[in-house]
């Protein structure tokens, strides 16, 4: 849909009154040949590039709340490619080029901002962890490179880079092409684009039931009615071991709540991100003025979307001994999300025992970065019903033949 300069001249007056809604709101139908379920940025972006890359548009996309409502929304909005194994490199780099065109390719801003991802070294393990993930990452021909405390303090004068702090700055990576992207917007300019392409998206409609007979799929049980389907894709994060079970198999994977927080809103002072993995937080600020502010994720398993004081004191504990100069700052808010964690701290996309059900889940505490390159490799699997080269790797039977792709360290902070 193209807007005019009269046409956002007169919405601009209209006060939103009469404007078109962005997607409708449709009755799912008795039968489509995909349903995807979960109403995320990695289900928009699958149906998404389902109708754009292979014209599959008989698509619904099943949310149980609001869109975005999951992680999609909760998360801090980094997003980054320095990754130190080939097969991450390659998925999140093809992910963040997607984020580069995808304001122009949604026609919707997403507004991304290449404000550079900086993580801290705070000892020669550190800095020798760093250097050799830079080295790895050039070698995929992804910008990476090593900054030393005068070029530190230079891009971020508010850091406390006193040889004699408690936790003194040695040096630091930078991806200067990492930063941030709006979330919601992501979330709404997917749901635009594949509604316009004729994909039906049921908000308020939970998958309860998972129907299979012969080894494949038929159909998905829903609080809305049952729901005949050639294929499914599921991509629930946090709940994806419910939907494996309701399959009748399991997943390696855990749910654990990961939350963040944001201050009161202060004028820009914070200019690009910042996570320093030993101190154990992060910061980057928004465009409304707050500084959004995380760590790791709370150690037990839950499904309550919210996090425990004691990791809120750690954050920001951190938070002060490397910017003491936000000590006075008051917290605003603070909220959580389910996260689906790995072993290995790699996400599974790709076939399940049950022929054409489709699982594509954790991502854990680092998906948001992922989205677009997501559902384009998630997309071609189920339209194909063979991976992508890009997601050959991230298959459920590497946690028995073992061929793990160990991701800890690169999902910085928040593991
Ligand atoms: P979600 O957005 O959670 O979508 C899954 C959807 O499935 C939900 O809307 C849910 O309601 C729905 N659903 C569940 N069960 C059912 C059912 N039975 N029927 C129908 N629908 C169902 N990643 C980064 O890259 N950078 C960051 O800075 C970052 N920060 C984070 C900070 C926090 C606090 C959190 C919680 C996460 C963060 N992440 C970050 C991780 C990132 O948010 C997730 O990996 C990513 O958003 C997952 O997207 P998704 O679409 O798979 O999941
Ligand atoms: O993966 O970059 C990341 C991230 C930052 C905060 C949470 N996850």
């Amino acid at each position: 849909m193209k807007y005019s300069i009269f046409s956002l001249l007169r919405n601009a007056f209209s006060y939103h009154e009469n404007w078109p809604a962005a997607w409708r709101s449709p009755d799912p139908r008795s039968a489509y040949d995909v349903v995807i379920v979960g109403g995320g940025g990695h289900g928009l972006a699958t149906a998404y590039y389902l109708a754009r890359n292979h014209r599959i548009t008989n698509v619904a996309v099943l949310e149980k709340g609001w869109l975005g409502g999951g992680n999609t929304g909760r998360n801090t909005t980094i997003i980054r490619s320095n990754y130190l194994w080939d097969e991450s490199a390659h998925l999140y780099e093809h992910a963040l080029r997607l984020y580069e065109g995808l304001s122009r390719d949604l026609n919707y801003n997403i507004m991304l901002s290449q404000r550079g991802v900086l993580n801290l070294a705070h000892n020669l393990g550190d800095l020798r962890e760093l250097s050799r993930r830079v080295n790895a990452i050039r070698l995929n021909g992804i910008d990476s490179e090593i900054l030393n405390p005068a070029e530190i303090k230079a891009m971020v004068p508010i850091l406390n880079t006193s040889p004699s702090s408690r936790y003194p700055v040695l040096g630091a990576s930078l991806q200067r092409r990492g930063g941030t992207a709006r979330h919601d917007a992501v979330a709404w300019g997917l749901a635009r684009g594949a509604d316009a392409r004729g994909v039906d998206i049921i908000q308020n409609c939970e998958v309860t039931g998972i129907r299979h007979s012969g080894g494949a799929v038929e159909g998905v049980e829903t609080t809305r009615g049952y729901i005949r389907t050639k294929k499914v894709g599921v991509v629930v994060a946090g709940h994806a071991s419910v939907l494996a079970e309701m399959a009748g198999f399991r997943l390696p994977v855990e749910s654990h709540p990961l939350q963040a927080l944001v201050s009161e809103p202060i004028k820009p002072i914070h200019h690009c991100v910042v996570m320093s993995n030993a101190v154990h937080v992060y910061v980057s600020q928004s465009d409304k003025g707050e500084l959004v502010i995380g760590a790791g994720i709370d150690a037990y398993h839950s499904y309550a979307q919210r996090g425990s004081l004691p990791v809120i004191e750690e954050q920001m504990g951190a938070l002060i001994e490397l910017f003491p100069i936000f000590s006075r700052l008051r917290m605003l808010r603070q909220w959580g999300g389910i996260v689906d964690v790995c072993p290995d701290a790699s996400p599974i996309i790709g076939k399940t025992p049950v022929r054409n059900l489709y699982f594509n889940c954790g991502w854990g505490t680092g998906g948001f970065k992922a989205t677009p390159g997501s559902g384009w490799v998630f997309a071609h699997t189920i339209a194909h019903d063979t991976p992508h080269p890009l997601n050959a790797a991230f298959t459920l039977e590497r946690f028995t033949s073992g061929a793990l792709i160990d991701e800890h360290g690169a999902a910085a902070v928040a593991h």
